[in-house]
Order: structure tokens, then C-alpha cells, then sequence
């Protein structure tokens, strides 16, 4: 499923975040160290190689709401942008934070003239963010972000399971038109 905004097409899709082939980004839903961790970030490590984990290290640590970006290795894409969500019930406010992530992530990706990104639905896993609401974030950043992007044109949520690709869906839906 797929909208467009502003020129940007925003669209949702079940994967996996480390087989986008095509994709100039994909975005890490890391930890504050940049650590491999478990979940998306096990996964996006483990595909990029050990380089990943060095070049990581002189950008840690960050903050809930922030986004780094490195070379993306063995993965087939270009660039990875590592995100730090908020930990639900702990880093406040969760949504503005959560917010923040997916812009800072874009703006990132426009600042390097990248075109196409494509998003997990971070906080949801370990981090325990329940999904409908974060989709609902996720979407509405997404679209409040895309007008301001000059390079950005494509971005893509890879969701894990059909209640994952499902709560993005209908908050794609519910966007303004
Ligand atoms: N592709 C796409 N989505 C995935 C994949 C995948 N390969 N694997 C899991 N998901 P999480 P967080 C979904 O826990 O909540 C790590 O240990 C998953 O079902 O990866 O931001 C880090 O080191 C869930 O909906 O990220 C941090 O410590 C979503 O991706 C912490 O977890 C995010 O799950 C970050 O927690």
C-alpha cells in the first residue's frame, strides 16, 4: 500500500529491514551504544559485518530521538541511519521522541542526497512501544517531514508480520489527504 505526499511516495510493505535491495538507506532501530543488540539491530549487524560495529563506535553514545548514519557494508544498500528510539514508559514524551527519530532520520538521508529509505517500525520490540500508536507516529512524521525533503522521494516501512504491516496500513490510511 501506497500514498504520496509532497512529491514523497510513502508506502508499507511485510520484509525484512536487511534485504531491501535498491534502498540508498536503511534505518537501525538501535541502542544508546550502537551496539548490535538483538532484534532489528542483531539482524542489521550481523548482515553489515564487523566494519559496521567499528565505524559505529566513535558515534556513540547517543540520545533517545537522535540519528547517525554510516556506510552500510554487506548490506545492499548504501548507507545505514541508526536510530535511537524512546523505551516506552521510561524516556518521555514517547511520541515526540519517537517523532524525532523518524524526522532526524530523513533529514539525515536528505543532508547525504539520498533518495529512498526505508524504516522497521522502531521502539515496537524490545522497547515495548504498543504498534498501533507507533504507527500512527511513525506515519504522521513521515508525512509532516516529506515537504521539506529535496533529495528524499521514496520511503518505505518493512514491517515483521502481518499486525505490524497492518497497524501501518491503516495509519497510512487515516492520514490527512
Ligand atoms: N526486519 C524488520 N523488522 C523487524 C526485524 C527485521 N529483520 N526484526 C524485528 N523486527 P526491536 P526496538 C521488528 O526490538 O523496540 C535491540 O536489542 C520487531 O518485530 O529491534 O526499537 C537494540 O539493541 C519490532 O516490531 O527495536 C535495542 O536495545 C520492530 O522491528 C533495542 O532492541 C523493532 O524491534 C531496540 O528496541
Amino acid at each position: 500500500m501506497k500514498r504520496t505526499v509532497a512529491n514523497v511516495t510513502i508506502e508499507c510493505v511485510e520484509g525484512d529491514i536487511t534485504d531491501q535491495q535498491g534502498f540508498d538507506a536503511v534505518a537501525n532501530a538501535a541502542n544508546a551504544q550502537l551496539r548490535p543488540g538483538g532484534g532489528v539491530a542483531g539482524a542489521i549487524h550481523s548482515a553489515a559485518g564487523p566494519e559496521l560495529d567499528r565505524a559505529c563506535r566513535p558515534l556513540a553514545p547517543i540520545g533517545p530521538g537522535e540519528a547517525v548514519i554510516t556506510p552500510a557494508f554487506n548490506l545492499p544498500n548504501k548507507h545505514v541511519l541508526h536510530c535511537l528510539g524512546p523505551v516506552y514508559g521510561r524516556d518521555e514524551p514517547s511520541a515526540e521522541l519517537l517523532a524525532s527519530c523518524y524526522r532526524a532520520a530523513l533529514e539525515l538521508a536528505d543532508e547525504n542526497e539520498l533518495e529512498s529509505v526505508a524504516f522497521p517500525s522502531i521502539s515496537t520490540g524490545v522497547f515495548g512501544y504498543p504498534l498501533a500508536a507507533a504507527a500512527r507516529v511513525a506515519l504522521k512524521a513521515a508525512a509532516e517531514t516529506a515537504p521539506r525533503l529535496r533529495h528524499v522521494r521514496l520511503i518505505r516501512f518493512v514491517l515483521w508480520g502481518r499486525d505490524a504491516l497492518g497497524a501501518h496500513e491503516r495509519a497510512l490510511e487515516a492520514l490527512s489527504p
